[in-house]
């Protein structure tokens, strides 16, 4: 996947369901998310089916949570190449 390079410091929030939904995009034909930083669940600034992985085991065995910002809108202050064009959960 090619994604441009980020916007930069938006507001944004990790949440499991935008990396549940990157499934959908990679299998389904979804609609793209629009802010690949959110969908980033373990914040190592590229996006991959283990993004999801890391989301469904947070969510159901108790593994790590997402780096922040997570919950809560908040930049995304580690550097990636994911773009995010906003996220309508944080103006
Ligand atoms: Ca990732
Ligand atoms: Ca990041």
């Amino acid at each position: 996947m090619t994604v441009a390079p980020t916007s930069g410091g938006r507001p944004v929030t990790r949440t499991c369901m935008t990396s549940i939904a990157f499934l959908g995009f990679l299998f389904l034909s979804s609609k793209a998310p629009t802010c690949y930083d959110a969908a980033d669940a373990d914040d190592n600034g590229r996006l991959e089916l283990t993004d999801a992985i890391y989301a469904l085991t947070y969510l159901f065995l108790g593994g790590p949570s997402p780096p922040e910002p997570f919950t809560a809108c908040g930049k995304d202050v580690t550097e990636s190449e994911l773009d995010c064009d906003g996220f309508a959960a944080c103006p």
